[in-house]
């Protein structure tokens, strides 16, 4: 399998014999190959495993002509020299009648065992399919049980042969693959996103530079893989330019624009055709805006479309509407997106509105439709990215940032962007530690150099360039042009000792060094390192995902999840608090903390990030994400609603705790949010399954477990209360 969570692809290699099966190798030579997305077969090399008179069975809502027509010739030549058969099913349209909604395993897994008879007789295969069909489902009601024995039946219903013409063995059986015209991206991450990365030769990381586990950035942009069913439509009469959407979408596909003259005159015409005048005051005039998809690049998780201000006050604004109509206007991306200048100093960076014209430093991650983890990081690129060091735990985000050979950083016109290294699940705050003692090191070196340089005879304007540069070498704002002309003048100088400088150019500039992970590591097994590097004062930012689960893997039960909620190892219901993990970080005295949650107030959200990042100290931040473990009613479109109903209950409680405050006499907590209506909060969590179903599997005792569920989440926060007011 590749590492996406959402369109990953996934390929297995099955073997039945007579007798149990020891040895593990990869099937080359097999009697059926079963492709359940028809989109494959133009990119990967599906059947060249396919053995002499096998079968290829393919999921697919094309009639036999059009698939002939649209088919690569690399297919059907395969098809006529292995003599094989060709079958055709259209899986979705029947999941979708059934009602099993893009639930299409059940339909195929019936056609597999129809298709290979030679494994057992269908009539038997048909029988335990069904039994267990039963047995896995029975909890949840008759009806899903019937629903899946019509599944079954349907999987050889559907079936439907495709003749092979003879003729295509004369067809040359090449594929043209899009080239980009970047040889990394042609002969390094398109072989391995093809899943033909086995045939790499050792030399091709050679050639790159990759011997040492380095990644290049810009990459994910450029895949353009067409997943999304839907993908929204911007109705540009109606927008109120908030930004909303933006802010809200995991994977920065869809972006706000404004542009000048130059700009409009240079781009295609579906952008010039597709603009308004931009509102917001003076800054702007003279500028137009656009709202610009990636179409081709979104995930279609709908997310965008449920949070638009517009649609919000009653205006069809933003509409999920079909892909295919709308991957035209990828061009209007391509331009937008990597041609034209970010502009981020029109509006205030701690409104929602002004965040939206930063350039996000993460885009297009393979995180799942939806997910509540991936807004905050593309948030914390757009705010700080430009100077980043990220020590990254492993979890869901070291899987989406950093699989080989896609990363989603992306540099900037001047090479600038994160720099990012996962190292264990287990070591990551002390990793990130190193990070910011390294860093602090260099800049160490680089005074020692330039305050020994004083001492020489030096030219006025540098001393004086060095001064201004040693005064401001914490403010990253201010020192960066200083930087500029301290680097220029070090050139220019006849003094050659201070020319060391010029080696350590890039550490002139302090970094903004980042702790990030999930709440597995943070709260379970990287908690003694995250505490060992709490305890100390150094400036670093600790970002927490918060899942309550380990999501990665499948949904473990942590130390985060709450009283009540079934996870894997709390499958009865978790019957201990969640910890407190903000309030342990706060009992030091030193360290800022805060919890945010986007879809409650991003404005506060904002500015918790900004002050964790300007305090010069360790700063903890919590960040409440739903994720598809969670089972949300209405999926992950409905994440920021979630978020929102959260903190309204008291699930979830957003405040920052700064010791700044503390030191000024003055209360260190500000709240967030009004005081929670816990009267809510049984409602809230029996709209996800993870509560939801603990009536089901221990009704002895659902009601007992979730009334203490909430007794837990006040008394976490009514002590953070206590102790921070
Ligand atoms: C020491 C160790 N134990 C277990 C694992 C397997 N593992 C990889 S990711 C993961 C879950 C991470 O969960 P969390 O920190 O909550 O991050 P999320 O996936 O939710 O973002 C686990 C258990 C590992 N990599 N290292
Ligand atoms: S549908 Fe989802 S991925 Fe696509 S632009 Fe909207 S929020 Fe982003
Ligand atoms: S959220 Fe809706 S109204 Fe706001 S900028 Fe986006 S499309 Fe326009
Ligand atoms: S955190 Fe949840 S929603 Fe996000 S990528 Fe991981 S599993 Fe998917």
């Amino acid at each position: 399998y590749d590492s996406r969570k959402a369109g990953g692809i996934t390929r297995s290699h099955l073997r039945f014999g007579k007798s149990p099966i020891r040895s593990t190798y990869y099937v080359n030579n097999a009697d059926f190959v079963s492709c359940s997305l028809d989109t494959y077969l133009f990119k990967l090399d599906m059947i060249r495993n396919l053995k002499k008179g096998g079968t290829f069975l393919l999921n697919t809502d094309m009639d036999d002509e059009t698939l002939i027509k649209a088919m690569p010739n690399r297919v059907k030549f395969q098809l006529a020299t292995k003599n094989a058969k060709f079958y055709v099913i259209d899986a979705n349209k029947i999941a979708s009648e059934i009602g099993m909604g893009r639930h299409t395993n059940t339909i195929l897994q019936a056609s597999f065992f129809y298709l290979n008879q030679g494994i057992m007789p269908y009539e038997q295969a048909q029988e335990l399919m069904k039994k267990y069909a039963e047995k896995s489902y029975a909890k949840k009601g008759e009806a899903v049980v019937k629903m899946n024995w019509d599944a079954i039946d349907a999987g050889t219903q559907g079936l439907r042969e495709v003749e092979i013409d003879p003729e295509w063995i004369k067809l040359k059986p090449l594929v043209e693959t899009h080239k980009t015209g970047d040889e990394y991206f042609d002969s390094y991450v398109t072989v391995i996103a093809n899943m033909d990365g086995d045939d790499l030769p050792v030399s091709k990381f050679k050639e790159f530079g990759l011997e040492d586990g380095t990644m290049r950035n810009n990459v994910t942009f450029y895949e353009k893989r067409s997943i999304a069913d839907k993908v929204p439509l911007w109705h540009k009469e109606n927008c109120i330019q908030c930004n909303q959407c933006s802010f809200v979408c995991p994977h920065a596909t869809i972006r706000p624009f404004l542009l000048n003259d130059e700009e409009i005159a240079n781009a295609p015409q579906i952008v010039k055709d597709g603009v308004i005048k931009a509102t917001g005051g003076p800054n702007v005039e003279g500028l137009k805006f656009r709202i610009q998809v990636s179409t081709q690049n979104c995930v279609g998780c709908g997310l965008c479309v449920v949070e638009c201000m517009g649609n919000k006050m009653g205006k069809n604004t933003l509409e999920m509407v079909e892909a295919k109509s709308q991957f035209d206007q990828e061009v209007g991306a391509d331009y937008l997106y990597k041609n034209v200048a970010y502009k981020g100093d029109k509006f205030p960076t701690t409104t929602v509105k002004g965040v939206g014209f930063l350039m996000p430093y993460m885009e297009v991650s393979g995180a799942c439709a939806g997910c509540g983890e991936t807004p905050y990081y593309r948030l914390v690129s757009q705010l700080f990215g430009r100077d980043m060091l990220v020590a990254n735990a492993t979890g869901c985000t070291s899987i989406y940032c950093g699989s080989t050979p896609l990363t989603p950083f992306v540099a900037d016109k001047n090479g600038e962007g994160i720099a990012w290294a996962n190292s264990l699940f287990e070591d990551n705050a002390e990793f990130g530690f190193g990070m910011r003692i390294s860093t602090n090191q260099k800049l160490a070196h680089i005074v020692e150099i330039l305050e020994k340089a004083k001492e020489r005879e030096l030219e006025p304007e540098l001393v004086e360039t060095i001064d201004q540069y040693l005064e401001n070498i914490k403010n990253r704002d201010k020192v960066r042009p200083i930087i500029t002309k301290l680097v220029d003048l070090i050139k220019k100088t006849k003094d050659e000792e201070i020319k060391e400088i010029l080696a350590h150019k890039r550490d002139l500039l302090d970094k903004s060094v980042w702790i990030i992970g999930g709440d597995g590591w943070s709260y379970d097994i990287g908690y003694g390192g995250l505490d060992h590097v709490i305890a100390n004062e150094e400036d670093v930012n600790i970002l927490v995902l918060d899942t309550e689960v380990y999501s990665n893997t499948g949904g473990q039960s942590s130390k985060s999840s709450q009283t009540g909620s079934i996870a894997k190892f709390t499958a009865r219901g978790k019957t201990q608090a969640k910890k407190n993990l903000a309030l342990m970080a706060m009992t030091y005295g030193h360290v800022y903390v805060a919890q945010i949650a986007l879809g409650a107030n991003p404005a506060k959200a904002i500015l918790a990030l900004k002050e964790a990042e300007a305090y010069d100290g360790p700063s903890l931040i919590i960040c409440y994400s739903p994720c598809v473990n969670h089972g949300i009613s209405g999926g992950l479109s409905n994440s920021m609603k979630v978020e929102k109903a959260a903190v309204e209950c008291g699930y979830f409680v957003p405040f920052r705790y700064d010791p700044r405050l503390v030191a000024e006499g003055k209360p260190g907590l500000t709240l967030d949010s009004k005081e929670p209506d816990f009267g809510k909060f049984r409602d809230f969590v029996m709209q996800e399954t993870r509560f939801s179903m603990l009536p089901i599997v221990n009704p002895a005792e659902a009601d007992k477990l979730l009334t203490m569920s909430a007794e837990h989440a006040k008394a976490r926060y009514e002590r953070i209360k206590k102790f921070g007011l």
